[in-house]
């Protein structure tokens, strides 16, 4: 509830972990119309509980199947990795991209541009081909995932295939290269989503770079502060659209109802106390055109 009185959410730096809470609540704010601007890269890889009061973050990691003791209590509540058993909700379908395992063990990249008329490059005088950033594509690094939004804007990629000294001679290092890539998309009629209320998402999918190469001491700072400039501004005017009778309509269908994450009944549930009513209409009437 309370990221919907913010329009933009703007991720500045690496949220690897994140409560279901957390995740229900941006896929909410995107559902309404809300953008999100991923300035990093592996964010919503692991859930966490928080517990004691608030005063302890839970995380089992990889080892939640074995030791978690939320496994078969409530299987949307286990602190494993977002995209596995017995948790299922792969964080490309928000975010667009996702991690890629090992891609820490590569050299930093350029990222090169794949759609130079797209409005992020506005100018900038970057043509399709060109390099930017000052090595961007570092550390861990996203890429598009078997879940991904089927339509979407590919700006920029990295395919990084030199792997780092002090990794060469690891075994766990599986993968012959990694491509990296940073997206956008909107949840529009216009990109292909019907019911979309056009929520916008930018990706970087790096976990540092991005950061980096905004700095002044990055080679091209002001081509990257220009872009991200842009993707900002751009959100900034398409503000989420207010409430409707479409929205009305649904609230009712679930007057009432018990919801739960994370669909909490198509969102009406505003507050997500479990049940929709009198304060869900109070938030909602909020919403109206001219409230
Ligand atoms: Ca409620």
């Amino acid at each position: 509830m309370i990221l919907k009185v913010y329009d933009v959410l703007v991720f500045a730096s690496h949220h690897e972990y994140i409560s279901r809470n957390t995740y229900d609540a941006l896929e909410t704010h995107h559902s309404r119309g809300g953008h999100l601007a991923f300035f990093s890269g592996n964010d919503i890889y692991y859930q966490v509980r928080f517990e004691d009061d608030g005063n302890t973050m839970v995380s089992y990691k990889s080892y939640a199947r074995r030791e978690d003791p939320m496994m078969d209590v409530d299987n949307s509540l286990v602190s494993t990795w977002w995209r596995e058993e017995p948790v299922n909700r792969p964080p490309e379908a928000l975010q667009g991209v996702c991690y890629v395992p090992y891609s820490y063990c590569f050299e930093r990249e350029h990222f090169i541009v794949q759609d130079c008329d797209h409005f992020v490059f506005e100018g900038t005088g970057l043509q399709n081909g060109d390099s930017t950033g000052w090595k961007v594509a570092s550390s861990e690094t996203d890429y598009i995932g078997p879940n991904s939004p089927p339509f979407m804007d590919i700006l920029l990629t990295a395919r990084r295939e030199e792997i780092r000294s002090e990794y060469k001679n690891n075994d766990y290092v599986q993968v012959d290269h990694v491509d990296v890539a940073v997206i956008y998309y909107e949840d529009s009629p216009e990109y292909g989503f019907p019911d979309g209320r056009s929520g916008q998402v930018f990706a970087a999918g790096t976990e540092q770079g991005w950061g980096d190469a905004i700095g002044y001491w990055s080679e091209d700072h002001e081509t990257m502060r220009r872009i991200t400039c842009n993707i900002i501004q751009h959100m900034v005017d398409a503000p989420p659209p207010p409430a409707d009778f479409q929205d009305l309509g649904v609230l009712v269908s679930h007057w009432l109802d018990e919801c739960g994450s994370p669909g909490w009944c198509e969102y009406a549930d505003l507050d997500m106390s479990g049940t929709v009513d009198a304060t869900d209409f109070a938030h909602f009437a909020r919403s109206w055109p001219g409230n």
